[in-house]
C-alpha cells in the first residue's frame, strides 16, 4: 500500500520552513537566509521512500501586513494551503508565539486538513543548556494544541538544521497520509525549471551578501539560456538581469570596482556547478528600475 500526499509547509517568516524542506528532501530545493520573507514562491520539494511519496509545498512566511507585496505573498501561502492534503505548521520555538501565530493558526484550522506542528530550532535550546528549555517547549506545545485543536501526538520538537526529530515527524505524516500512487519518478526531488533554480540561487547569494538595503527588492530574471557544446563538453550559457529599485541600491550591489557583484557571481557559479550535471557560464547585469506596486 503506497501513500502519497501534498503537504503544505506554513509558518511565520524565518521559522525554518525552507531549511526543513531541504533537509527532508535531502537536496537544496529552496533558498535559505536569515532575512525574513526569503521564500517568494510556492516551491515543491519531493520526498520519496519505499512507503510512498510526499510533495512538500514550501511557502512564503506569513507576515501580518497589508502592503501589496505582502498580500501577494499571503495569497501564495493561502493557495498552497488549499492544494494540500496535510499541513505542516513550522514555528521557531525560540520565539514566543504572538499575534501573527494566532492569525495563521486560525487560517490553517479553517482548512480542516490534518495539522502537524514542528517546533523548530530545538538545537539552539539544547546547545545553550537553557534551564528553561523544557518549560518553553511545554508552553509552545500547550499553545499549539489549543490554537490548532490537535492532539499532543501531532506536535514534534525538531531541528531542521541537524535533522533531529524529522524521522518521527515523517512517520506521523505517513500514518496520516492518504493512499495513492507516486506523483513523480522516484529520483526527482523538485519540479523547478532550470532557469527558476538558477535565479533563486543568485537571489540567495545577493540576500546573504548584502545588507538590509537590497534583500527585499531584488528581482532576478534569466534573459537567455543556451546549451552550447565546447570541446565535446556541454555548457549552459546564462544571462541574468538583477533588478533593484534605486540607483543607490544598484551601486551597493555592484560594489567598489565591481567587487560585490563579482563575489555574488562566484558564489552563485559554485552552487550552480554543484547543482547541475553540466558546466554553466553566468553573465550578470544589474539594473535599477522601480517595481510598480
Ligand atoms: N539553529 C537553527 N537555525 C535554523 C534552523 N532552521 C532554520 N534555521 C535558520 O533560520 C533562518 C531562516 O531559515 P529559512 O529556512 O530561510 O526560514 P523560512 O521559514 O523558510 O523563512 P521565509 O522563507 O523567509 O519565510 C536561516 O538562517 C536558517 O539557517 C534550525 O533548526 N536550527
Ligand atoms: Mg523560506
Amino acid at each position: 500500500m503506497m501513500k502519497s500526499a501534498f503537504i503544505t509547509v506554513a509558518g511565520r517568516p524565518s521559522a525554518g520552513k525552507s531549511t526543513l524542506v531541504n533537509t527532508i528532501c535531502g537536496h537544496k530545493v529552496a533558498i535559505v537566509s536569515r532575512t525574513p520573507q526569503t521564500t517568494k514562491n510556492k516551491i515543491r520539494g519531493i520526498y520519496t521512500s519505499p512507503g510512498g511519496q510526499f510533495v512538500f509545498l514550501d511557502t512564503p512566511g506569513y507576515y501580518d501586513s497589508d502592503k501589496k507585496s505582502n498580500l501577494e505573498l499571503q495569497e501564495i501561502t493561502l493557495s498552497a494551503l488549499d492544494d494540500s492534503d496535510l499541513i505542516l505548521y513550522v514555528t521557531d520555538m525560540t520565539r514566543s508565539p504572538g499575534k501573527e501565530e494566532e492569525i495563521l493558526a486560525g487560517i490553517v484550522t479553517k482548512t480542516q486538513r490534518p495539522l502537524f506542528v514542528a517546533l523548530n530550532k530545538c538545537d539552539i535550546l539544547t546547545e545553550e543548556q537553557d534551564e528553561d528549555a523544557a518549560k518553553a517547549i511545554a508552553e509552545r506545545r500547550d499553545f499549539f494544541q489549543k490554537a490548532l485543536n490537535i492532539p499532543e501526538s501531532h506536535i514534534f520538537s525538531i531541528s531542521a538544521r541537524t535533522g533531529d526529530g524529522t524521522q518521527e515527524l515523517l512517520k506521523a505524516l505517513f500514518d496520516a497520509a492518504p493512499e495513492g500512487p507516486m506523483m513523480y519518478p522516484e529520483e526527482y526531488y523538485t519540479d523547478q525549471e532550470v532557469d527558476f533554480r538558477i535565479s533563486e540561487i543568485i537571489r540567495e547569494k545577493v540576500i546573504n551578501r548584502t545588507q538590509d538595503e537590497i534583500p527585499h527588492c531584488i528581482r532576478v530574471n534569466i534573459q537567455d539560456m543556451e546549451m552550447k557544446e565546447e570541446n565535446g563538453m556541454e555548457r549552459l550559457w546564462v544571462r541574468a538581469f538583477l533588478t533593484v529599485d534605486t540607483e543607490s541600491q544598484k551601486r551597493i550591489l555592484i560594489g567598489h570596482n565591481g567587487e560585490m557583484i563579482g563575489k555574488i557571481r562566484k558564489a552563485a557559479m559554485r552552487e550552480i556547478k554543484d547543482t547541475f550535471p553540466y558546466s554553466v557560464h553566468l553573465d550578470m547585469k544589474v539594473k535599477a528600475d522601480k517595481k510598480r506596486h
